[in-house]
C-alpha cells in the first residue's frame, strides 16, 4: 500500500511514519502543510491518513480535495466533539481516530493491522431484505474499501458462498430469514468451523429477550440489534478481527519452529494425521521423506553453531521451495526434517528426493569470517504402512540405509 499521511504536527507525524514502517511494508509520504500537499499527486496513494485542522485546512479541504475524489481516508483529530463526530461519520471516510496521549499510535496501527488482514480475505453478508443488504454493503465497502464483498439472499446461498470462496473470515448474518435462518446457518458453518476461523456477527432486529444469547451460544462471535450505529458495526468487526490477529499470531508461535519458520513437529502430527486419513478414504498415495544433513556435528564443531544454524536455515529454504504448495515441510528435530508428500506415489517422491538433494550438493553458504561451505543429506523415502506412524517408521529405516554411504536417497519400494 501507499500511503499518505497529512499532518503539521512535524514530529507527530514522523513518528507515525516510522511506526507504520515497521509493522508493514508499505510506501509511506508524508507532507506537513498545504503548500507541500499541493506538489503531490494524491491520486497515486491507496490511502490518506489525515490530521483534520491544519493551517488553512480544515474538513471541507479535505472533502473538496481528498474524499471527492475517492481515495480511501483516515481522518485523526485531538478534539472530538459531538457535533463534529455526526458531520465527520457523514463523510465518505473509513474512520476517524480520536488522537491521545496515552493510546500514541496503537488505534492507526490497530486500523491498517485489520484493513490489511481484510484485504485478502472477503466479507459475506447474509440479508433477506434487499434493502438492509444494500445499506451494509455501502457500509462496508466504506468502512473497509479493500475487502472483497459477497452476498447472499439466505442461509443456504450463504452455505454456497462460504464453499465456493473458502477464504471467506468475515460473515455478517441475519437471523429472520426464508430457507435456511441465521441459527441454522450458523449451526451449520460450526460444524465445520471453529469460532477462531470464520466470525459470525449476527443482525437481528426480533425482540426477543433471549435470542441474542442463544445466537451467540450457538456459535456467533458477536451480535447487533437492528437498527444499529454504523459505527458501532465497524468496532465490532474491528475488535473481532484484531481478535483474529492475535490468534494466528499465537498459532503461528505455536506451530513454527523459530529458527527455520518450517512447521514444528508438533503441528507436523496434528497435520499429517488429518492428511494421512483424508488419503487413505481418497485412496490417495502418500509418500514421506525423512532428511538428515551430513556430518553436521563436524560442521558445527569446525565453523562453529551460528554457521551450523545458517545451514538449517539453507536446507529448509531448498526443502520447503522443491515441493508443492499442499505438501508439508517440517523440522523434525535438530538437523532432521520430514516432509509429507500428498498424492505421491513412492516412485515420485523417490524422483523429488533426489531432486532435493541435487540442489542442497549444488548450494553453498558464506558465514560470517567468510568461510565458503558446501553440504549434503541423506533422504530415506517410504509410503508403506497402515498408519502414519508406520509410513514414518519405515522412512527413518530407508534413511538408516542412506546413512551408510551419506549424500544419498534411498527409498522403500
Ligand atoms: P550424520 O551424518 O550421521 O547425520 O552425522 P551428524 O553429525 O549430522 O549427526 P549427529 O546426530 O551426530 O549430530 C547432529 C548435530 O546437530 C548435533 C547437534 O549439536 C546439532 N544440532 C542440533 N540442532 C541444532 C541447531 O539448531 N543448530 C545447530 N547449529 N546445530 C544443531
Ligand atoms: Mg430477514
Ligand atoms: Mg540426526
Ligand atoms: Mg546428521
Amino acid at each position: 500500500m501507499n500511503i499518505l499521511i497529512i499532518e503539521d504536527d512535524k514530529i507527530y507525524a514522523k513518528h507515525l511514519c516510522d511506526e507504520i514502517c515497521k509493522k508493514f511494508d508499505f510506501r509511506v509520504d508524508v507532507a506537513n502543510s498545504l503548500h507541500e500537499l499541493e506538489k503531490i499527486n494524491i491520486q497515486e496513494y491507496d490511502l490518506v491518513i489525515s490530521d483534520i485542522f491544519m493551517e488553512d485546512y480544515d474538513e471541507n479541504y479535505i472533502k473538496e480535495n481528498i474524499i471527492d475524489k475517492n481515495i480511501p481516508v483516515i481522518l485523526m483529530t485531538a478534539f472530538p466533539d459531538k457535533v463534529f463526530r455526526e458531520k465527520i461519520l457523514k463523510l465518505n471516510v473509513i474512520d476517524f481516530i480520536i488522537k491521545t496521549e496515552s493510546n500514541h499510535f496503537t488505534h492507526i496501527i490497530y486500523k491498517l493491522e485489520v484493513l490489511e488482514y481484510l484485504r485478502h480475505r472477503p466479507i459475506l453478508i447474509v440479508d433477506d431484505s434487499k434493502t438492509a443488504l444494500l445499506i451494509n454493503l455501502r457500509l462496508i465497502k466504506k468502512r473497509y474499501p479493500f475487502t472483497q464483498v459477497i452476498t447472499a439472499k439466505d442461509g443456504v446461498e450463504g452455505c454456497e458462498k462460504l464453499k465456493e470462496c473458502p477464504n471467506i473470515k468475515l460473515i455478517l448474518t441475519d437471523y429472520e430469514m426464508p430457507r435456511m435462518d441465521g441459527m441454522q446457518f450458523i449451526q451449520n458453518i460450526r460444524k465445520q468451523y471453529d469460532l477462531d476461523e470464520k466470525i459470525i456477527i449476527a443482525l437481528s432486529s426480533v425482540t426477543e429477550k433471549h435470542i441474542s444469547s442463544t445466537l451467540l451460544k450457538i456459535g456467533a462471535n458477536d451480535f447487533l440489534n437492528k437498527p444499529f450505529a454504523e459505527d458501532e458495526l465497524m468496532c465490532r468487526i474491528d475488535n473481532n478481527i484484531k481478535n483474529a490477529i492475535l490468534i494466528d499470531e499465537i498459532k503461528e508461535l505455536a506451530f513454527r519452529d523459530s529458527l527455520t519458520g518450517l512447521y514444528n513437529r508438533r503441528y507436523f502430527f496434528d497435520i499429517a494425521e488429518k492428511m494421512f486419513l483424508t488419503a487413505q478414504r481418497e485412496e490417495e498415495e502418500v509418500s514421506i521423506l525423512m532428511c538428515d544433513i551430513d556430518h553436521f556435528k563436524k560442521i558445527n564443531d569446525t565453523y562453529g553453531h551460528q554457521t551450523g544454524d545458517l545451514i538449517i536455515k539453507k536446507v529448509s529454504y531448498i526443502l520447503e521451495n522443491s515441493v508443492r504448495k499442499n505438501d508439508i515441510v517440517a523440522r523434525y528435530g535438530g538437523e532432521e526434517f520430514i516432509v509429507f508428500l500428498y498424492d505421491c506415489p513412492v516412485r515420485f517422491a523417490h524422483i523429488i528426493g533426489e531432486k532435493i538433494r541435487k540442489s542442497i550438493e549444488k548450494a553453498e553458504i558464506i558465514d560470517s569470517n567468510d568461510n565458503k561451505i558446501k553440504f549434503t543429506i541423506s533422504v530415506g523415502i517410504s509410503s508403506k504402512g497402515d498408519n502414519l506412524e508406520e509410513v514414518i517408521k519405515n522412512a527413518d529405516s530407508m534413511l538408516y540405509k542412506a546413512k551408510e554411504t551419506r549424500n544419498k536417497v534411498v527409498a522403500d519400494k
